[in-house]
């Protein structure tokens, strides 16, 4: 059983778009073990994206997740990592599928609403970020 990391993104919160997220997961089955709705600092935020530091987008990254609430999830299921990461859509929404949640719910690569680990060891490095006293 693996357990993922998930962030509702500033944009999703501002949008009002917690529920109808949220609810997709509840419905597809996830068991949650972690929620919390949180203000990120830069140095979180910076330490969360750190694969990105070289990129020039870095700052505009950093930015936008600082720029308001978001709300960490923590999702166990059977192939949590990837039935996630084909739940949220590609990284561009333009790519996404209609059906998944950046296909249905945004436009922009740079507001895409969603964070999703990206792998079983990606997942286990960001949730002890957001739920460092352990989840239930
Ligand atoms: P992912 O969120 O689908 O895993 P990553 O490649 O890890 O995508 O990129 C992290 C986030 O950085 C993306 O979700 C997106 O919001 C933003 N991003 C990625 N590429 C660009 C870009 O070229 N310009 C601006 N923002 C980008
Ligand atoms: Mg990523």
């Amino acid at each position: 059983m693996e357990t993922t990391l998930v962030l509702l993104k500033p944009d999703a919160v501002r949008r009002n778009l917690m529920a109808e997220i949220i609810g997709r997961f509840e419905r597809r089955g996830f068991r949650f073990r972690g929620m919390r709705l949180i203000q990120l600092d830069r140095a979180t935020a910076e330490t969360h994206y750190a694969e990105h530091s070289e990129r020039p987008f870095f700052g505009e990254l950093v930015d936008f997740i600082t720029s308001g609430p978001i709300v960490a999830l923590a999702l166990e299921g059977e192939g949590a990592v990837l039935t996630v990461r084909d739940m949220m859509g590609k990284t561009n929404p333009l790519d996404s599928a209609p059906g998944t949640i950046r296909g249905d719910l945004a436009l922009l690569l740079a507001e895409n609403i969603i964070h999703g680990s990206d792998s079983v060891e990606s997942a286990e490095r960001e949730l002890a970020i957001y739920f460092p006293d352990g989840l239930l």
